[in-house]
């Protein structure tokens, strides 16, 4: 049985690479809804019907368990998911709890109540989708008190990044930066909470400066989820090979997906 690997489109592809070198040996179907996306400008509504659709694909291909790689989809969709729809025999896990877990130094799954931490002052970058959800303030209130989140939405980050317009896509993030830190001028840490936006960390991490710390979270998904299978070994049967499923045409994908990790990976239809 594999993991299933959930986003939007390409942006996955960031997640996927570091939980694959983090666990080699596991087979995962990543699932790409290239056909919908973007969905950083979709409605909540609009964002959960084409996840739930997604995962239920997952699902059938043999992936008990579902990683929402998407921050826009974790946002809008996942609690509502957890709510009512998930079969007690399946999971599907999305990317903010790793992150706010490393944020405020707790361990995986621990329901203390908040607490005071170190951090105080935190920007937040990810789409207007994921801004407006407030799901980033809304998870970090339940572990930690007195932490201040100052959120910009990156729009037009996404697709400059994918269309691989470098000029355009660090002046956006300059200027989404600048625009920040003129709410909040010191930071102690900053979140990259869009799959796409490692792509431009050391960008994000010159115009920030050096003293805000940066927390992209492909390897703290990759971390937690190593943790969890380690804790539940029956979410992961006998393998099966891993595969790309696209909604979108395979080729056009396959060769922007080629073009976007700089390796060469074929889609298949889904
Ligand atoms: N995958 C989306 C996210 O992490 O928010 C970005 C792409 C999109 O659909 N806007």
């Amino acid at each position: 049985m594999a993991v299933g690997v959930f986003d939007s489109g390409l942006g996955g592809l960031t997640v996927l690479d570091a939980v694959t070198k983090r666990l080699p040996d596991v087979p995962f179907v990543y699932y790409g809804d290239n056909l919908h996306a973007p969905y950083g400008v979709r409605d909540a509504d609009d964002v959960y019907n084409l996840t739930t659709k997604a995962v239920e694909r997952l699902w059938d291909a043999g992936c008990d368990l579902v990683i929402l790689a998407c921050n826009t989809a974790s946002a809008a969709a996942l609690k509502r998911m957890q709510e009512n729809w998930i079969p007690a025999d399946k999971r599907v896990l999305g990317v903010f709890v790793p992150l706010i877990e490393a944020l405020t130094e707790r361990e995986w799954g621990d329901n203390s109540p908040p607490r005071e931490v170190a951090v105080k002052h935190v920007a937040l970058f990810a789409t207007p989708a994921t801004v407006s959800s407030r799901a980033f303030q809304r998870e970090l209130a339940f572990r930690a008190v007195g932490v201040d989140v100052e959120a910009q939405p990156c729009g037009g980050l996404v697709d400059a990044i994918e269309q691989g317009d470098e000029i355009l896509a660090e002046a956006l993030v300059r200027s989404h930066v600048e625009a920040l830190l003129r709410r909040m001028p010191k930071p102690e840490a900053a979140i990259l909470g869009c799959t796409h936006y490692p792509l431009m960390e050391t960008v994000f991490q010159e115009a920030l400066g050096e003293n805000v710390s940066v927390y992209s979270q492909a390897n703290l998904v990759a971390e937690s989820l190593a943790d969890y299978l380690e804790r539940h070994p029956d979410m992961l049967g006998a393998g099966t090979e891993s595969m790309f499923l696209t909604t979108g045409d395979p080729k056009t994908v396959s060769n922007k997906a080629t073009q976007f990790l700089r390796r060469r990976i074929e889609f298949q239809s889904a």
